[in-house]
């Protein structure tokens, strides 16, 4: 099942997609959705089913979530690990250490407020001369860490800021408009196998392309589940927050993201997640 959030008449509300066509789930946004199954003990995809409304409608997707709290994973592509360390001036084998070892990376990304939806702005830092997107899978997380679903994340970053000195990580990953998801989420029994997804990424300017990338997650290091474990770890993250599981396509400097830009990202079993850049102040 591909579940996003529409406007259905003033009200953010979830609804199952089908076919370009969205059913509305009245009285339930994602994270009410989420929270009633849990606490009715149903399967979420079978409860979405059983309270959708028949006609389908034409409705633009919203964000697919405006998670709790998300969460992300790094250097879990071998790319990302050996650019880092390629370009980071103090300590050499800092990120392909954290690649390595069985410890992953793991980072709090935001909650709601720093997320937009498809077709919504992301933030380049106003202080930051090198912004970059970051294509990556996404988990959407329930009780316990389970996984109820799939869906893309763009965890854009000020690179510039984080090279300068490690401890300007959560400046460089957290602030307004950090964080692109959806354009749905797509649940287990659809998506079987995370681990064989196509991902690309194009940065248009102008109406060109400037950036075009691409990466198939059987190329990322670690399994999601290990990754899951590590962040919930002596960590009650609630039901109803997203991981991102870290970029295996990179940007370079020569492509850093300028206002106006659109980025889009794409796997073919979950949609395309396209938004265009601003400055954020
Ligand atoms: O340590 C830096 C963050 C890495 C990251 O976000 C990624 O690899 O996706
Ligand atoms: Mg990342």
């Amino acid at each position: 099942m591909r579940l996003t959030q529409v406007n259905w008449n003033g009200r953010i509300t979830a609804a199952i997609v089908e076919d370009g066509l969205v059913r509305p789930i009245p009285e339930h946004n994602t994270i009410e959705l989420i929270t009633r199954a849990e606490r009715e003990g149903v399967d979420l995809a079978a409860l979405a089913a059983s309270h959708a409304i028949t006609h389908p409608n034409e409705l633009a997707p919203l964000i697919p979530i405006h998670p709790r709290e998300a969460w992300a994973c790094g250097c879990t592509y071998e790319t990302s690990a050996a650019f880092r360390d390629a370009e980071h001036g103090t300590r050499e084998g800092f990120y392909a250490y954290v690649y390595r070892e069985e410890r992953p990376e793991s980072f709090f990304k935001g909650t709601a407020r720093v997320c937009v939806g498809p077709n919504q702005p992301i933030g380049i830092r106003y202080d930051s001369k090198f912004t970059a997107p970051e294509p990556e899978l996404a988990v959407v997380l329930g009780a316990g860490g389970k996984v109820l679903g799939y869906t893309l994340a763009n965890d854009v970053s000020a690179w510039d800021i984080e090279r300068e000195n490690p401890l300007y990580l959560p400046q460089s990953k957290i602030y307004n408009g950090c964080l692109a998801l959806g354009p749905v989420i797509v649940t287990p029994d659809e998506l079987t196998d995370p681990y064989n997804l196509d991902i690309t990424c194009i940065i248009t300017r102008n109406g060109k392309t400037l950036f075009s990338g691409e990466v198939n997650t059987s190329k990322l290091h670690r399994r999601i589940e290990t990754l899951v474990q590590y962040v919930v770890r002596a960590n009650n993250v609630p039901s109803g927050s997203v991981l991102c599981t870290g970029t295996g396509i990179i940007v370079k400097e020569e492509h850093a993201l300028a206002p106006g830009d659109i980025v889009t990202i794409s796997v073919p079993q979950i949609g395309m997640l396209s938004n265009p850049a601003e400055i954020v102040h």
